[in-house]
């Protein structure tokens, strides 16, 4: 999943393509690069963000994905608005990438009418506080049961199982501890029987990691770092990862898809 932020303040790429040209000509991009789907938003979560009138999100993200889905590129949206949601999917969105999780109702619905395929992420609080000292008792246990109840929610609100897509979200309401702590057994959120998504694209984290091996790095400098943690993410079981650098992580996830393959099959001999 390639991201394309149709935004003024994103963490590391917002400006780059606000314009509707711009963000198209990056989507296209994407896509050529080797992103299955292209995830466009038009609201920065980073932390300490503040929600975006819903009119300019919709002015936002409308056009970009009309054009991209126009040209055959498989779009989902990455958005908490229902109205955000269903403009888009009838502009041409197949997924709609929730970072709250379908929290409001009214985006069930409207996930459950069209059929589109859903994400449905786990976020401790609200992006404008969600940093402010995250703490939990047995984190990965809690983002499980977070996003089993959630799924659960969405079915029987009639989104169908097989549409489903679960992601821990990676630093949302989350220390570094938490995240490594997610990562490292992922293979809990794996069991809960969906797809994985995993999006850890150049977070603070990894840029705390860098720092403390003597490597300080912006965030549009960490792309080694991002494809590294995507390989840890498909290794233990991930199906989706969502980044800004197509190609450097589309080449080092295909080497670690190619070794999930060769464990599987010579599990079966
Ligand atoms: N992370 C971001 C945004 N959307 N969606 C999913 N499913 N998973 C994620 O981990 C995720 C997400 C934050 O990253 P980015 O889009 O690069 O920045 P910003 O929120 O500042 O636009």
């Amino acid at each position: 999943m390639g991201i394309l932020n149709v935004t003024p303040d994103s963490f590391s790429d917002g400006g780059r393509y606000a314009s509707p040209e711009a963000a198209v000509a990056r989507g296209r991009q994407l896509a050529a690069a080797g992103a299955d789907l292209v995830d466009v938003g038009g609201e920065s979560t980073r932390p300490g963000a503040h929600p975006v009138p819903v009119d300019e999100e919709l002015r936002r993200v409308v056009p970009v994905v009309a054009a991209l889905a126009a040209d055959g590129i498989c779009v989902s949206v990455d958005t908490r608005r229902p109205e955000v949601a269903a403009a888009a999917i009838e502009a041409g969105a197949e997924v709609v990438n929730d970072v709250s999780g379908l929290a409001d109702p009214a985006m069930r619905r409207v996930c459950a009418e069209t059929g589109v395929g859903v994400v449905v992420m786990h976020m401790r609080g609200e992006p404008a506080t969600m940093q402010d000292d995250p703490s939990y008792d047995d984190v990965v246990a809690e983002v499980a049961a977070f996003l089993a109840e959630r799924t659960a929610r969405a079915e029987g609100d009639g989104i169908e199982r097989d549409r489903i897509v679960v992601d821990p979200g990676i630093g949302f309401g989350k220390t570094g501890e938490h995240n490594l702590a997610l990562l490292a057994d992922l293979g809990a959120i794996v069991a809960l029987g969906h797809p994985v998504l995993v999006g850890v694209s150049r977070k603070r984290f990894l840029g705390a990691i860098l720092a403390e091996g003597g490597f300080e790095r912006p965030p549009a400098d960490r792309d080694v770092a991002s494809a590294a943690a995507a390989v840890a993410a498909v290794l233990a079981g991930a199906s989706i990862v969502r980044v800004h650098d197509v190609v450097v992580s589309r080449e080092a996830t295909l080497v670690a898809d190619a070794i999930v393959h060769a464990r599987r099959v010579k599990g079966r001999r």
